[in-house]
């Protein structure tokens, strides 16, 4: 059974209107030990979708790995048994939460490497409005390293997924939808949202919501789990090509435009 844990109205309006928002002490002491625990399992045993994200030259080391819950103990029960199943559903005013998936996101001490400004939904192989993404840091992140958001970039816009190190469209094809604006550089024109984050705290954000981060200094890991849901609304949205992360075999057993009911993605709340 998930833990149970009402949110105040203030961060369900915000969450709708910002497509992001903070939340203090989610997590007690015993579910950050497992987390810590299970990201260490992770990275010792780093699935075959695994992906080192930095340069090779880079000081530090950018390392993801995805869709790994269920040879992971540590993550099965922070994904089903804590708040989050809760938090998602009152977050996505959905009667239903479904897991998605899990994504591992490790930035070791003096990774150079940034994450560019990109929406999550275009990678996927979803459609439909009703979604949360937990990113859940283990270690304290200090605010120029945090993740940030344009606040009510999730209103709508799809923007072209491209790969993160060297721009290329493997997603949508070249034309299909609108480009990235120059956020950085017109940063007048969009408001910023990032928060610094101890152990315990997450910041839940929409899967349309843009998203950046920085590298991190010379003596901080930046071990972040992040924990993927979706509501009564999401439909399955096969793609032609390869969707980050891939679903092998999915789309032989699941239909355009179907509820995503299938064990990959077991239904978190209100049913376990
Ligand atoms: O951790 C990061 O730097 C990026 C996180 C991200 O892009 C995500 O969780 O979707």
């Amino acid at each position: 059974m998930a833990r149970e844990q009402a949110l105040d109205a203030a961060a369900v309006q915000a969450y709708a209107r910002d497509g992001a928002v903070v939340l203090r002490g989610v997590f007690n002491e015993r579910e950050l030990a497992l987390l810590e625990e299970g990201i260490e399992h992770n990275l010792a045993n780093l699935s075959s979708l695994a992906l080192v994200a930095s340069e090779p030259d880079d000081p530090g080391r950018f390392v993801e790995d995805f869709c790994t819950w269920q040879s992971n103990p540590a993550y099965r029960e922070i994904l089903q048994h804590s708040a989050l199943p809760h938090l998602a559903s009152q977050l996505m005013q959905s009667r239903e939460a479904r897991l998605y998936h899990d994504h591992l996101l490790v930035k070791e001490p003096g990774t150079r490497q940034p994450t560019p400004w990109h929406q999550d939904q275009p990678y996927y192989n979803v459609s439909g409005r009703q979604n949360v993404s937990f990113w859940i840091p283990v270690d304290p992140v200090p605010l120029e390293s945090t993740l940030r958001f344009v606040a009510g970039s999730h209103a709508g816009t799809w923007y072209m997924p491209r790969t993160f190190r060297d721009q290329q469209a493997k997603w949508f094809p070249e034309g299909a939808l609108a480009e990235l604006p120059a956020i950085d550089a017109r940063r007048e024109e969009f408001r910023q949202l990032a928060w610094a984050l101890e152990p315990g705290d997450c910041v839940a954000f929409h899967m349309l919501s843009l998203h950046a981060s920085s590298g991190v200094g010379p003596s901080r890991r930046r071990r972040v789990f992040s924990a993927r849901y979706l509501g009564d609304d999401a439909r399955h949205a096969p793609r032609p090509w390869r969707t980050s992360p891939p679903f092998p075999g999915l789309s032989e057993r699941l239909a355009d435009g179907a509820v995503l009911d299938d064990p990959l993605f077991p239904l978190v709340w209100p049913l376990c």
